[in-house]
């Protein structure tokens, strides 16, 4: 898939985004959002309803920090999972001197910004308005590298939470164990072990054992790392309760063993059912979607190369050696359902299809009153604005 980064509008009228720039900026650190998107799709009869990005760019995106000492591993993380660099290629990634702020706007359910930071930033800097930072923040990734003595880390992940807990107790704190690819299982585990322990027990120290920790063993060179990226994002999606249960009844309903719905471009899956996820069946269904996505950029487009290589008729269905059927459906511009089906089950696709038709329609409602509760939040601030008085007290004209 084409991964042509772009930039997207500057959010007018969003004074937190615009406070924040300011600050940023500043300070030295920011070197401005830089975007990506997913490549633009064919307007098609039901665009309207499938694109659902314009309606949420004044909403104020969470913000994932990525942190830790320098070498750990952040900007790889963020290359691999999101621009889709390969693992090597991370070799000769240059150490982040300022902080990367990123918009990842490519769904409606997953919006967020990525903000990377170099190793090593100073919280004594008074230039570095950490509040601020940490203010606005969902999720505060800390990436251990785990190749390496994390003595250093683990007192640099102390003072990190510590400070952020203070400023925003509602952070998810979510540690990346990485870098695990160079460890036996039975290491990887003594490892995630020791640092949990010392972690929880630095928290507990300071009388802060309320603060939740949660651990990933994670490597870029597997699916580890889209997997726990996925568990970040879901955190911080408020419908997923709604979409695990559509999904819930969508399989039961279909006889299908295990149905995730994924972003396509950056392999996120935003939610499954709640069966458990077995991460050779994920591995599966990203590989699933690299298939489609590389034979439809080859033999879907145009011959004058115009379209894109995924729109509404996207789908496909794979058969396994196993009795076991891949099935991948376009749900909107962004998100694809990757179903594992028994053969036997298979045979009454007519009936999947017909669920998935109402699974289809479900989605849509729950944008719609997305979409309702962006539009008042909108228009409250909007009465609001429009009702302080002019400097010179006259009243202010509606626009
Ligand atoms: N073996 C292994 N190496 C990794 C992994 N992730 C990153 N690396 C390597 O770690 C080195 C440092 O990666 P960066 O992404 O630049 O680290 P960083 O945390 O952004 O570093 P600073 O920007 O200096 O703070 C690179 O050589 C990567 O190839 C991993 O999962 N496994
Ligand atoms: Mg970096």
């Amino acid at each position: 898939m084409s991964q042509v980064p772009r930039k997207l509008p500057q959010e007018e009228g969003d004074e937190e985004e615009e406070e924040e720039e300011e600050i940023v900026g500043l300070a030295g650190y920011a070197d401005g959002a830089e975007s990506f998107s997913d490549g633009d799709a064919e307007s098609g009869g039901d665009e309207a309803f499938l694109d659902f990005n314009d309606p949420f760019s004044t909403e104020v995106k969470p913000r994932i920090l990525l942190m830790g000492l320098r070498r750990s591993g952040k900007s790889s993380i963020q290359k691999v999972v999101f621009h889709k660099m390969s693992p090597n290629e991370t070799l000769f990634l240059e150490s982040t001197n300022k902080i990367c702020r990123e918009d990842v706007s490519n769904s409606s359910f997953v919006n967020f910004q990525i903000w990377d930071f170099p190793g090593q930033i100073d919280f004594f800097d008074p230039t570095f308005d950490y509040e601020m930072i940490f203010r606005g923040t969902g999720a505060l990734i800390f990436v251990i590298d785990s190749q390496d003595d994390y003595m250093e880390a683990l007192a640099r992940l102390h003072l990190t939470v510590t400070r952020a807990y203070k400023v925003n107790p509602d952070i998810n704190f979510e540690i990346f164990i990485h870098k695990v690819d160079g460890l036996s299982d039975d290491h990887k585990i003594e490892t995630q072990r020791d640092i949990h322990q010392r972690a929880n027990d630095d928290l507990a120290d300071a009388g802060l054992e309320k603060i939740h920790l949660s651990f990933y063993l994670t490597s870029i060179y597997d699916h580890s790392i889209f997997e726990a990226f996925s568990k970040v994002v879901q955190k911080l999606i408020p419908q997923l309760p709604t979409l695990e249960n559509l999904l819930n009844i969508f399989i039961s309903n279909s006889g299908i063993e295990k149905a995730f719905l994924f972003d396509v471009v950056s392999k996120i899956y935003i939610a499954t059912d709640s069966t458990p996820v077995d991460m050779q069946t994920y591995e599966l269904c990203c590989d699933m979607i690299d298939v489609v996505i590389d034979i439809s950029c080859i033999y879907g487009l145009k011959d004058d190369g115009t379209g894109t290589p995924y729109d509404k008729e996207s789908m496909a269905i794979i058969k396994l050696n196993n009795t076991t059927v891949l099935y991948l459906k376009e749900v909107t511009k962004f998100l694809a359902l990757v179903c594992f089906v028994r053969e036997e089950s298979f045979e009454r696709k007519g009936l999947i299809d017909y669920n998935f038709h109402c699974f289809r329609k479900a989605i849509q409602e729950v944008f719609e009153v997305r979409m309702k509760v962006v539009r008042s939040r909108k228009h409250q601030s909007h009465v609001q604005k429009n009702k302080r008085p002019t400097p010179n007290g006259t009243p202010r004209m509606p626009l």
